[in-house]
């Protein structure tokens, strides 16, 4: 099925919309669409990129809630594809803020010149198969249309907001605020009482913050969650000097894996390396002087302090415990301290969440909470909300109610492949998918950190580099070869799907209701749709189906 690639690159504006034959179309203008483009571009390949938001960034552009940040280190959670890049960005701090990380993700952009093949403000909605061309057809909101040899999904995981099913949303008389997608001009909540419903990350990144400013916070919470401070600070310049000398084998590390995949920059040498160490196998003192050493460095590496801490309920329970035992250190109010401390899933079966100064600010005068798990909130009213206990006033309502993890991006846009199969049935009982990469009956068609990939269980960018690099060289080894076209293999997609389902079954990770499983939103089949195999065998097993002629790709 062998056309020349960028054969056919003719580009027309039409107005504001664009009707444009290209080699490669990409759905997202994130770190995975901008870096997709520049490799694109140094293969010679012509590509188009669509993006919904009026800026760059992907996550970094929506999510400008108060007091959000990275919980990835800055110095890790960056591109490593341009050494001259990495030596001229300055990050200030050890977690950097959104608004750091978008300022960078424009430097990328303006660095590489990308904005002329990025249409932002532009949805997708259609991408379409032709069984007959056999390329790709991508329809916008704007009239756009391209057609297309590949397709990529640059659409990120956690990108569609999930919209509370809470009875009379819109008849709150004050303004409603996503945290997902706040006012680029930000909310100025002096004197204001507010309302916050949530208590995932977002919501504990920004409730010590908004508490600072307003006159009232009271924080609806349905579900406690584990949080381990992060301990956030300057990076010391010479601490960077020093690591930028050496910023190719830090960069390695992470890609094989000898650090947590969350990050472990700023660690003593001790702490270097995942732990070899089973929790259950130490003496109970030395166990706690362990995690009390983790806690105090701070960060998402405290969950990989013991390496049973996810597969074994005895390891798990201990370390969930210590973080128990915190917070009733922390929080002044024992009732209260009771409210905030998860009893119902294992630590890190949710996404562990990294804070600064969350459980000290309900020691606030100004701040209270209330348990919607006893007693479930019945509607938003004018003035507020009532739970079936009591009713609450407040000028400014604040939803953090986390997203359609995964797999809402992909399926709100049409996508249809061959014999007009729908991505929406083919994935009715979950993603199926072959590496996280490709999908069987969709041709020529990638998704950047899929379902069945290790994606959210690592630093983004790492597995989005790798998956980038992947499929830019399966990509130009069809070309070397004259051909163009690829379909993942039906048996293969089955393996992966099944061997993804027996590793996280291997592990507490289907013990919680999270995200990861699809159980946040109403209806969504549970699968656990992350890779939990680690970064390092799964890049050695997707180098290994490369070497061996990208087994179970078939190719014409
Ligand atoms: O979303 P969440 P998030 N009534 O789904 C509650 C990444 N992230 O945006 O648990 C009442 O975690 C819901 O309650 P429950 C990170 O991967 C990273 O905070 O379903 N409550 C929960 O408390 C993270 O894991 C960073 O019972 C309702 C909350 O809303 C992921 O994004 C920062 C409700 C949603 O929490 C998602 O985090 C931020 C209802 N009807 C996010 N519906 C960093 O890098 C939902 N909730 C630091």
């Amino acid at each position: 099925m062998s056309q020349s690639l960028n054969s056919n690159d003719s580009m027309t504006e039409q107005g504001t919309s664009i009707t444009r034959s290209v080699d490669v179309a990409i759905v997202g203008a994130g770190f995975a669409g901008l870096y997709l483009l520049q490799k694109f571009r140094q293969m010679g390949l012509s590509a188009q990129v669509f993006e919904a938001g009026d800026g760059v960034g992907g996550t970094w552009y929506w999510n400008r809630y108060p007091g959000a940040r990275c919980d990835a280190e800055s110095m890790a959670y960056s591109y490593s594809f341009s050494p001259e890049l990495e030596q001229e960005w300055e990050w200030t701090e050890r977690y950097a803020t959104q608004a750091e990380i978008l300022r960078y993700i424009n430097h990328v952009a303006d660095r590489f010149e990308l904005w002329s093949d990025i249409k932002l403000e532009t949805r997708v909605t259609h991408v379409n198969y032709s069984d007959e061309s056999h390329r790709w057809s991508v329809k916008t909101d704007k009239g756009d249309e391209v057609d297309a040899q590949f397709c990529i999904m640059a659409t990120g995981c956690l990108s569609t907001p999930q919209i509370p099913n809470i009875t009379n949303l819109n008849d709150f008389a004050g303004p409603t605020y996503y945290a997902s997608q706040w006012p680029h001009e930000g909310v100025d909540f002096t004197d204001k009482t507010v309302g916050i419903v949530g208590t995932g990350s977002s919501a504990i990144q920004a409730i010590p913050v908004i508490a600072q400013q307003a006159k009232h916070l009271t924080v609806f919470q349905r579900t406690p969650n584990f949080s381990v401070p992060a301990n956030n600070a300057p990076l010391d310049p010479k601490w960077v000097e020093g690591y930028k000398k050496n910023y190719p084998d830090h960069r390695e590390d992470y890609r094989l894996d000898r650090v947590s995949s969350f990050g472990d920059l700023m660690i003593p040498d001790e702490y270097r390396g995942m732990s070899e160490t089973m929790i259950t196998s130490v003496p109970i003192e030395e166990a706690r002087e362990t995690m009390e050493r983790y806690w105090q460095f701070g960060g998402a590496k405290f969950i990989g302090a013991f390496i049973d801490t996810m597969v074994s309920e005895e390891a798990n329970a201990i370390v969930a415990d210590f973080v128990r035992e915190k917070i009733r250190q922390t929080v002044d109010d024992p009732a209260v301290a009771d409210l905030l401390s998860p009893m119902t899933y294992p630590i890190g079966t949710k996404r562990i969440c990294v804070d600064s100064n969350y459980f000290e600010t309900f020691n606030r005068a100004n701040v209270s909470i209330v348990d919607v798990a006893t007693n479930p909130i019945e509607t938003v009213t004018a003035n507020g909300l009532r739970t079936t206990a009591d009713e609450y006033e407040f000028d400014i309502l604040v939803l953090a109610t986390g997203f359609d993890a995964m797999t809402g991006s992909l399926l709100k846009m049409n996508i249809t492949g061959v014999d007009g199969l729908s991505l929406k049935d083919k994935w009715a009982e979950g993603p199926k998918s072959y590496l996280g990469l490709g999908v069987h009956g969709f041709p020529n068609m990638f998704t950047i950190t899929g379902p069945g990939s290790p994606s959210v269980l690592s630093n983004m960018i790492v597995s989005i580099e790798q998956h980038i690099e992947w499929i830019c060289e399966f990509i130009a080894s069809m070309r070397d070869n004259g051909t163009d076209y690829f379909e993942v293999d039906s048996a293969a997609e089955e393996q992966w799907v099944e061997h993804v389902n027996e590793v996280a079954a291997a592990t507490l990770f289907p013990k919680a209701g999270s995200w990861y499983m699809g159980a946040n939103i109403p209806g969504k089949p549970r699968i656990f749709m992350p890779y939990a195999g680690g970064v390092a065998p799964y890049r050695e097993l997707c180098d290994d189906v490369a070497a061996d002629h990208y087994r179970g790709f078939n190719i014409a």
